[in-house]
């Protein structure tokens, strides 16, 4: 039987699984549905596969993967992964590195436990792109999101029927309007606490909403503030998620974009060891295709 040990936190709210060890990234295609879904969790869940690295200045490799396969960056499951490794006693406060499919990202752990990640060059591809109903700039912050203000939706829990179809709708209306790569929609709108600059609803790939502000997402959107010279370098970006929760956010000038900087912080929930028994009906998840 195959047993992988896992450590489950939330960032903001959003959860991340961390897999220690036991597969290799290539294993993920067969392998993400049961770990991440029921009945060993659910569809939110964002996993992170832990390897050694491939250059020796980095703590780890970190793969993230969803309930619809490989992530490229993922900011708020960065910073779960610093807590999880500090958690498990293997680093302290300070700077460490950590290589990502998109690139390696460093994560300064403060000693207060919270962490500021400075994420992969951020750039706008397209500014106001029509699509259906939509218009809306296409971002890369570590993902591609189509961001967009003119939803016309409320930005609250008590609204996700509505936020979900409509995100859903304006990612088949950018796929259509010619930009395939965009994989996570994004409706942003002004806060709902003045301490905070703005609120973003983000739906995943998967289908499933961002309950943290989004790391990724937040990038996406300070590479348009800085682009429209709305927010100098430096500056800090106070983000809210649909939930509430904060993420601060700032950035650097560089070639070709900017270089973002989100803090925030995890909270390590369970450590768990999965088992996945050869008679188990629902070994690969219920939902997955993959048999044997
Ligand atoms: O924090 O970058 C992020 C993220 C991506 C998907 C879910 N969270």
């Amino acid at each position: 039987m195959k047993r992988l040990s896992v450590i489950d936190s939330h960032t903001g709210g959003e959860p991340t699984r961390v897999v220690l060890g036991g597969l290799g990234a290539c294993d993920l295609a067969r392998w993400h549905r049961a770990i991440l879904c029921e009945p060993r969790g659910n569809e939110v869940i964002v996993g992170a596969l832990l390897e050694d690295p491939d250059d020796p200045a980095c703590i780890a490799k970190v793969t993230f993967f969803n309930n619809a396969g490989l992530l490229g960056m993922c900011g708020h499951g960065s910073i779960g992964v610093i807590e999880t490794l500090r958690h498990l006693g293997r680093i302290g406060a300070g700077q460490h590195r950590i290589e990502t499919p998109v690139g390696a990202v460093t994560a300064l752990l403060h000693e207060d436990g919270r962490v500021s990640v400075r994420n992969v060059l951020s750039h706008r591809k397209a500014v106001s792109v029509s699509a259906g109903g939509y218009t809306g700039d296409v971002v890369w912050g570590g993902n591609w999101f189509f961001l967009v203000a003119d939803h016309g939706q409320d930005l609250t829990l008590t609204n996700l029927h509505e936020l979900t179809a409509a995100a859903l709708e304006a990612r088949d209306a950018i796929h259509a309007a010619g930009f395939p790569e965009v994989d996570h929609v994004e409706f942003i709108g002004p806060p709902s606490d003045p301490a905070n600059h703005g609120r973003n609803f983000v739906l995943c790939p998967g289908g499933e909403y961002d309950r943290s502000p989004c790391g990724t997402g937040t990038s996406a959107k300070l590479a348009c503030l800085a682009a429209d010279g709305k927010l100098a370098p430096g500056e800090v970006w106070r983000q809210e998620s649909v939930i509430g929760t904060v993420f601060e956010g700032s950035y650097e000038t560089a070639e070709g974009g900017i270089i973002p900087t989100i803090t925030g912080q995890a909270h390590v929930v369970a450590e768990t060891v999965l088992w996945f028994r050869e008679d188990d009906p629902f070994r690969w998840g219920i939902g997955s295709e993959t048999r044997e």
